[in-house]
């Protein structure tokens, strides 16, 4: 049930390279059915790249599947021309290499296909897969490392299927408006799954890569769990919660002591479905108390904001239209221009009845407020997408540090995929004066 690494092939520069190929699958979620899937490297999602700070690595993407498709760096610092978005195509039976240096804090990152109009439906049928990068401070705080032991990567999507056991991804009306949401939840692709872990503290690296549900994430007997890191970066302090919020594209690291529940059982669980998502299977051994580190990290990215030049958004969504700023994505329209080096505010309006995560592409934003007062105690580090309830205005502030030419531009958009494909996301450039 955890997804296996990818073992990278050291080129003679030191170069991490990775092979990537995007294919069709089958897979038995329902007992007894076949359902026809996409997957990388495999069936159903994809391989973990685990990565560090200053590494320069290569992907190489082949399509094999028989549509086109792209494959987006979601949370990777990166200039546009080496992202992948809907203004790039990679075809059937062809492939797509890029190469950079990643310069960045620790995080969780992913990648996903982000094609024009059919990234919802390529997401639903199996294309995601995490980025686990690490740096110096990150390996320093003696967090657990052991993958897939007491370092768990857990990929929360839902899923529904039709007669047949096909994904059925058919989309009403009430689906491009709700977004495509499913009655059988899967973690890392698996139905019913469960997880053996020692008594003691362990860490759960968890990402939204649902199409549209948010997750609101507790244990079955309420306790207490600390979640250490955002989207973009550790927090500064531990942070204790007995239920966290997590919406389509966002990722959140927990810390968990099971260190009493030797040969008990505890569920994870959604509290907004009401249903139990895996099941945590503590082995019978002798418990092993970890202490928590009382401090992560240091954000100082915005600690000084000198005239920042402002921006607002509208998400905009009623019966009759969806968009940002009363305009739907337009592959041959620039939205934003921004100056490379510049740190911005962003001001962004919900004023309709559903709640939207806003996602920027190529960077790493603060929440400076939600209806001008403090973000919550969990949004203290760096983010990339953002949870935006109904009637709320968020302000971020945002730092463009690379590259995206009016070729390779970088998107900003809400993370429900239904809203994307029918148009809420805009294009921007970051360019030198
Ligand atoms: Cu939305």
């Amino acid at each position: 049930m955890i997804p296996p690494i990818l073992e990278a092939k050291i080129l003679k520069d030191g170069v991490k390279s990775y092979d990537l190929n995007v294919q069709e699958g089958k897979v038995e979620f329902l007992k007894g059915f076949k359902t026809n899937t996409y997957g990388i490297n495999g069936d159903f999602l994809g391989p973990t790249l685990k990565v560090q700070k200053n590494d320069t690595i290569k992907i190489n993407v082949n399509n094999s599947l028989r549509e086109e498709t792209v494959i987006h760096w979601h949370g990777l610092k990166i200039p546009g021309i080496n992202d992948g978005g809907p203004n790039r195509a990679v075809v059937s039976n062809s492939s797509w290499n890029t190469q950079f240096t990643l310069n960045q804090r620790a995080s969780l990152c992913w990648y996903h296909p982000h094609s024009h109009k059919t990234t919802g439906r390529q997401v639903y049928m199996g294309l995601a897969g995490l980025i686990m990068l690490e740096d110096q401070e990150s390996l320093s705080l003696n967090l657990p490392v052991d993958y897939g032991v007491d370092d768990i990567p857990l990929v929360l999507q839902d899923r529904r299927f039709d007669s047949k056991a096909q994904f059925l991804y058919a989309q009403t009306m009430h689906d491009s408006m709700m977004g495509v949401t499913g009655d059988v939840h899967l973690i890392n692709g698996v139905v019913d799954p469960y997880l053996e872990v020692k008594p003691t503290m362990i860490r759960l690296r968890l990402l939204n890569a649902a199409n549209a549900r948010i997750y609101s994430l507790v244990f079955s007997d309420n306790r207490f769990f600390y979640q250490i890191a955002g989207d973009s970066s550790l927090l500064p302090k531990p942070v204790k919660l007995k239920r966290l919020i997590l919406s389509p594209g966002e990722r959140a690291e927990i810390l968990v002591d099971f260190s009493s529940l030797s040969g008990q059982n505890i569920l994870l669980g959604d509290s907004l479905s009401n249903r139990a998502l895996l099941n945590i299977k503590v082995m019978t051994s002798k418990p092993k108390i970890l202490s928590l580190p009382q401090n992560l990290t240091v954000i100082d990215e915005y600690a000084q904001i000198n005239s920042p030049k402002r921006r607002e958004f509208t998400l905009d969504m009623n019966m009759m239209f969806m968009g940002i700023n009363g305009k739907k994505m337009n592959l041959n329209r620039i939205d934003e221009k921004i100056v490379m080096g510049d740190t911005e505010i962003w001001k962004i309006k919900n004023s309709g009845m559903h709640a939207h995560p806003f996602h920027i592409h190529g960077c790493s934003f603060k929440i400076l407020s939600r209806n001008g007062k403090n973000p919550y105690l969990n949004e203290a580090g760096l983010k990339d997408t953002v949870l935006i309830y109904s009637n709320e205005t968020v302000e971020l502030a945002v730092k463009f540090e690379h590259e995206a030419s009016i070729d390779y531009p970088y998107m900003y958009h809400c993370h429900i995929l239904e809203h994307e494909d029918a148009g809420m996301m805009g294009q921007f450039t970051v360019t030198k004066v």
